[in-house]
Order: structure tokens, then sequence, then C-alpha cells
């Protein structure tokens, strides 16, 4: 079976800056604030299978390994308990030297224009994965041009909305290998795409320091992840915010992230 057919579908010195992001993320639930969060569910468990052979990095989530991962569906991050539209898929694998992400992300119109290193992504469309310990977690984010963001968190400590550097944050890069491929067209409204999908090879030295590095069998880490969709019809834009764990607003809310365990199920 075609593994994409399987799948089916798939930060901020200033707090200004991050409160604009919130604003526009995720409008109808920026309510850190809200005198009645809504009720959440509990957060989720992945049980992360091993990679049965080599992955290639290009966006083609054809190897047999991704057939028999499990499927993650983001929820809208609102809480209201629904998929997230548009839809959004999203697989993990590991190996001794890597965490495997894809995601499989439907999308009519493709949009982003950021192609360089640590560029603010969040700001156009863009998937996110939040992994490490809690409250001290790296964030790395890719956009459909293939752009790659990231950045190491350290917001132990505080309680409520995080402050922290975004410029300091960036300055760390790891060898992240990243690819995406489009079944569409970026950046053009003038006709219908279908979907973009990330393929990423994360090394499990990105994670040295914060987590004893490489996983073992049995090993849970703390993870989101999340997408960032923006419809256009003219000048309106709809914001769309999915999670794996919603968060019903500010992303970066470590209580909320799931849980991956590490297996040694291929
Ligand atoms: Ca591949
Ligand atoms: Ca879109
Ligand atoms: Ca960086």
């Amino acid at each position: 079976m075609n593994a994409r057919i399987a799948l089916s579908i798939a930060l901020f010195s200033a707090a200004t800056a991050f409160a604009a992001f919130i604003e526009n993320a995720a409008p109808e639930s920026s309510g850190s604030e809200s005198p009645e969060p809504p009720a959440l569910s509990p957060v989720p468990t992945y049980t992360c299978g091993r990679a049965t052979g080599p992955l290639s990095i290009d966006g083609n989530l054809n190897e047999a390994s991704y057939e028999r991962a499990t499927e993650i569906r983001l929820l809208d991050n609102s809480g209201n308990g629904s998929p997230m539209q548009p839809a959004t898929a999203a697989k993990l694998l590991w190996d001794d030297k890597c965490l495997y992400l894809a995601f499989v992300a439907e999308d009519s119109d493709i949009h982003a224009t950021m192609r360089g290193r640590d560029e603010h992504l969040w700001t156009e469309e863009v998937v996110e994965i939040f992994i490490g310990q809690s409250h001290f977690y790296l964030e790395i984010e890719v956009n459909p041009l293939n752009a790659l963001f990231d950045g190491r968190i350290d917001i132990r400590g505080q309680t409520g909305r995080p402050k922290f550097d975004v410029d300091a944050i960036l300055k760390v890069n790891y060898d992240i290998k990243h690819s995406v491929a489009v079944e569409g067209t970026v950046e053009n409204q003038g006709d219908k795409d279908k979907r973009w999908t990330v393929e990423m090879a994360i090394p499990h030295s990105a994670l040295e320091g914060i987590q004893p590095v490489p996983p073992k069998e049995g090993d849970t880490w703390r993870m989101n992840l999340y997408r960032i969709d923006r419809s256009r019809e003219g000048d309106a834009v709809k914001v769309s915010a999915g999670a794996w764990s919603p968060t019903a607003g500010w992303f970066h809310n470590p209580e909320r992230f799931g849980k991956i365990v590490f297996s040694s199920q291929r």
C-alpha cells in the first residue's frame, strides 16, 4: 500500500511578537486569560516503533516502515475534539541514530514564501514539533518550501505564559535532514492544490542535554505536534491551528505535551 495513501491525507523574543502569533494563530482561543478554559482531554500517548530499514528523507513516505507506524490525526487546537481542518496526519519512527517524523498536510492552497534558515515560519504555513522534557525542549518547524527553523527553549521554572528570547533560542542549528514533497503549487492562488508532505530525520544528538540519548526501549519523551494553515480568500485570512495534544491557545504549554514511548517493535 502506498504509504502516502496509508497516511491518507499529512516562538519569540518580544512578548509582542508572540502575542501577535497567538492572536493570528488561534483567535478563538487566544485567551490564556479566558475565565472558562475548555476541559481538555488527558494528554495522548504514542508508541514509537523502530524503523525496519533505512529511510530516504525525500518527502515520499514509500518506505515499508511507515505502513506499520501508527497514524496521528491532528485535532483542532481549540480543544473542541474535532479533527483539524484541513486534515493533517503524522507518523513517528526511530532507530539508533534518529527520530523520524512525517506529516501529511492536506491543503487546497499552499502558502509559503520564506526560504531561509530560522525565519519566522509560523507567520505563514508550517508544521511544528516540540520535543524534549517538559519545559526544556527543541522546537523544529518546516514550511512547504522546505525551510527549517530550529531552536532550543528552556522555560524551566516558569508558569503561565512563558517568556524567552527568540533570537537566542535560534542560535543553535542542528543537522536535521528534512524534505517536502508538494502535490500542487506553492504560493499560487489560481489553482487547487492537494497536499504537502514533510519527512524529517532528527538526530538524537540534537536532544543532548535535554534527554538521555540515544533513547532506549521504554523511554518516554514529551512532545507535541502542530500545524498552522492560513486559508486566504481575497484579503481575508482564516487561520487554522492544529495539534496532536490540543492546548486551547498557546503552543508553548508543556503540560499539554503528549508522551511518546520508544518501542523496539518493528
Ligand atoms: Ca522517504
Ligand atoms: Ca493552506
Ligand atoms: Ca536554529
